[in-house]
C-alpha cells in the first residue's frame, strides 16, 4: 500500500485505464451548494456535474456541505476533493476520478461558512440529499415543530443545524442584500420532493416571520426531481482494492452500478447547467417518474431488505436470487403498478425487467441492512401510499402490507434473531418503549401505525392494519415461509 494520496498533483500519474477530469479545476467556479455530500451524491449528481465541467460549463462547481459528520471532508480534503467512482457490474469494473467537488464544509464546525456559501451571489442552485429523516416531518407529514433541532434553529437563526434553518436564513440574507434567490433542488426519495420541501420550508419560515414565509412561498423555485442510482456503502475492502488499482490511496472511493437516471422539473430562474446534454431528462412534471421509482424500485428494495433480513440474506442480489422472494417481488410490483398513471407513457414492464437485472448485480453486495435503515420514514411513500390507493380502488394490497409487517417483525427481531443495531430508525426510542413483541399482532399493528403516522387520515386505515396484523401473526409464528404460503407463494428453498 502506498502512502501517496489521490490529489491534483498525483492524478496525472494514475494508470491509463482510470478516467480523470480533463479540465482545469482552477478555472471552475462554484455555482451549486450541495447539502449532504454522502456516497449517493458523489455517485450521481457530482458525476453529472463532472461531465458538464468537462464540456466547458465551468460555472457549476460544487461546494459540498455535510450537515452532521466530518468524515467525508476529512477523507476528501487531503485529496483536493477528488475521489474515485467505481462503476461495477457482475463481470466488469471501470474507475473514474470525479473532480466536481471544489471544497467541503462541515456545518456543525462552522455554520457561518455554510451560510456564507449559500449567500454567495454565484450560488444559483442548492441541491439536497440529506435522507428522508432530515426533513423532520411529523407523523402527519407537516414540519415536526417540536423537534429539538427545529426549536434550536428558530432560537438561533445565525447558527442553524438543519437544512430548513440554513435555507431560511440564507434566503433571508440574500433577500436583504438584493441577491436573487437560489433554486432549491431536492434530490431525496420523497414524494413530490420539491413541493414537499417547499411546503416544509414555508412552514418553518412562517415561525420566523410571515414576510420571509411569503418570500419563500412566492419567489423561490423548488423543482422536483427523481434521482436513481444504487450506491452501496463503501467497505474497507473497497478502499484497499481501489487504492491498489490507482497506485495511490483514495480514502473514500464510491461504489455504484452502471445504471444512472435523473429526471428534473425545468424550473431554474437563476440558471442551470445544460444537464440534458449529459443524460438528464428535463420535464414539466416529474411526478409519474417519481411515483414509478418510489413504488417499484424503492418499495421492492424495502421489501427485499426486511424479508431478506428475516430470511438470512445479507445482500440484495442473494435475497433476489431466493425464488420465493423473487416471486414475492413480482407480486408486489403487480400490485404497485396498478396505482401508477396509465396515460403518461410509463413502460412498467421494461422498468421492472431492468430492476430485476440491477438487483442481480453480484458485484455490488448491497446490504439489506443498509436499506433497512429508517423504515418509518421510507415506507409511507414506498408502500403505504400505493396500499391506500389500491384499497380505494377496491383491491386488497396483500403483498404491500406484508412489507409493513416484515418491517415490524424485523424491528422486533433486533436484539434477538438479528443483531441489536443492525439497522436504525429515528423512531427507535419510541419503538423500544412500545416493545411490540409483548403486544398481540393486532395491538402491535395499531401502535406502530399510530406512531409512524401510516395512513393517518385514510378511511383505509383499519383494513390496512388488519392486513398487516394478519401477516405479522404469521411472521411471528412461522417466519417468512408461513407469510409467503398464505399468499400462495411456494417456498422452494431447501
Ligand atoms: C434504497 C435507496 O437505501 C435505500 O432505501 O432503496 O437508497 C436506493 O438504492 C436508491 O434510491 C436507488 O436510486
Amino acid at each position: 500500500m502506498t502512502d501517496r494520496r489521490l490529489s491534483n498533483s498525483t492524478r496525472q500519474a494514475l494508470p491509463a485505464s482510470v478516467a480523470v477530469p480533463g479540465y482545469d479545476r482552477n478555472r471552475v467556479v462554484p455555482g451549486i451548494v450541495h447539502l449532504g455530500v454522502g456516497a449517493f451524491h458523489r455517485a450521481h449528481q457530482a458525476a453529472y456535474v463532472d461531465d458538464c465541467l468537462a464540456a466547458g460549463g465551468t460555472d457549476w462547481g460544487i461546494v459540498g456541505v455535510s450537515l452532521r459528520s466530518a468524515d467525508t471532508r476529512d477523507a476528501l480534503a487531503p485529496q483536493d476533493g477528488l475521489y474515485t467512482l467505481a462503476v461495477r457490474s457482475s463481470d466488469s469494473e471501470s474507475l473514474r476520478v470525479v473532480g466536481s467537488i471544489l471544497s467541503m464544509l462541515v456545518a456543525p464546525e462552522d455554520p457561518g461558512a455554510v451560510l456564507a456559501a449559500l449567500t454567495d451571489p454565484r450560488t444559483a442552485i442548492v441541491t439536497l440529499t440529506i435522507t428522508e429523516k432530515a426533513y423532520l416531518r411529523a407523523a402527519g407529514g407537516g414540519l415536526d415543530t417540536a423537534h429539538p433541532d427545529i426549536v434550536h434553529d428558530l432560537a438561533n437563526p445565525q447558527m442553524p443545524r438543519t437544512a430548513h434553518g440554513f435555507l431560511a436564513e440564507s434566503l433571508a440574507r440574500r433577500r436583504a442584500a438584493g441577491i436573487q434567490p437560489f433554486t432549491v433542488l431536492c434530490c431525496d426519495n420523497l414524494p413530490a420532493n420539491g413541493a414537499t420541501l417547499h411546503r416544509l420550508l414555508v412552514e418553518f419560515a412562517g415561525l420566523r416571520g410571515t414576510d420571509l414565509a411569503r418570500h419563500i412561498a412566492d419567489e423561490v423555485a423548488f423543482p422536483s426531481s427523481m434521482v436513481d442510482r444504487i450506491v452501496p456503502a463503501t467497505t474497507d475492502a473497497d478502499r484497499a482494492r481501489i487504492s491498489g488499482q490507482l497506485g495511490v490511496e483514495d480514502a473514500w472511493p464510491v461504489m455504484t452500478e452502471p445504471f444512472c437516471q435523473w429526471v428534473i422539473e425545468d424550473d431554474f430562474p437563476a440558471g442551470r447547467p445544460d444537464w440534458e446534454r449529459f443524460g438528464v431528462t428535463m420535464v414539466g412534471d416529474v411526478e409519474p417518474f417519481e411515483d414509478m421509482k418510489l413504488r417499484l424500485l424503492n418499495g421492492s428494495h424495502s421489501a427485499i431488505a426486511y424479508l431478506g433480513l428475516l430470511s438470512g440474506h445479507e445482500t440484495v442480489d442473494r435475497a433476489f436470487a431466493d425464488p420465493a422472494i423473487r416471486q414475492f417481488v413480482d407480486g408486489l410490483w403487480a400490485e404497485a403498478i396498478t396505482t401508477l398513471p396509465k396515460d403518461v407513457g410509463l413502460d412498467t414492464a421494461d422498468y421492472t425487467a431492468q430492476l430485476a437485472k440491477r438487483y442481480s448485480n453480484t458485484a455490488l453486495a448491497h446490504r439489506t441492512a443498509q436499506i433497512a435503515n429508517d423504515g418509518s420514514q421510507k415506507l409511507p411513500q414506498r408502500i403505504v401510499a400505493s396500499a391506500m390507493e389500491r384499497m380505494s380502488a377496491g383491491a386488497p394490497p396483500a403483498y404491500l402490507m406484508l412489507v409493513v409487517a416484515a418491517w415490524i417483525a424485523a424491528c422486533e427481531a433486533r436484539g434477538k434473531a438479528l443483531p441489536e443495531s443492525l439497522f436504525t430508525d429515528p423512531l427507535d426510542l419510541a419503538l423500544s418503549a412500545l416493545d411490540t413483541r409483548h403486544l398481540s399482532p393486532g395491538e402491535a399493528a395499531v401502535a406502530v401505525f399510530d406512531l409512524a403516522g401510516f395512513a393517518k387520515d385514510g378511511t383505509e386505515r383499519l383494513t390496512l392494519i388488519d392486513l398487516a396484523a394478519a401477516h405479522l401473526e404469521r411472521l411471528r409464528q412461522g417466519g417468512v415461509a408461513a407469510a409467503f404460503t398464505a399468499l400462495g407463494i411456494v417456498n422452494r428453498r431447501p
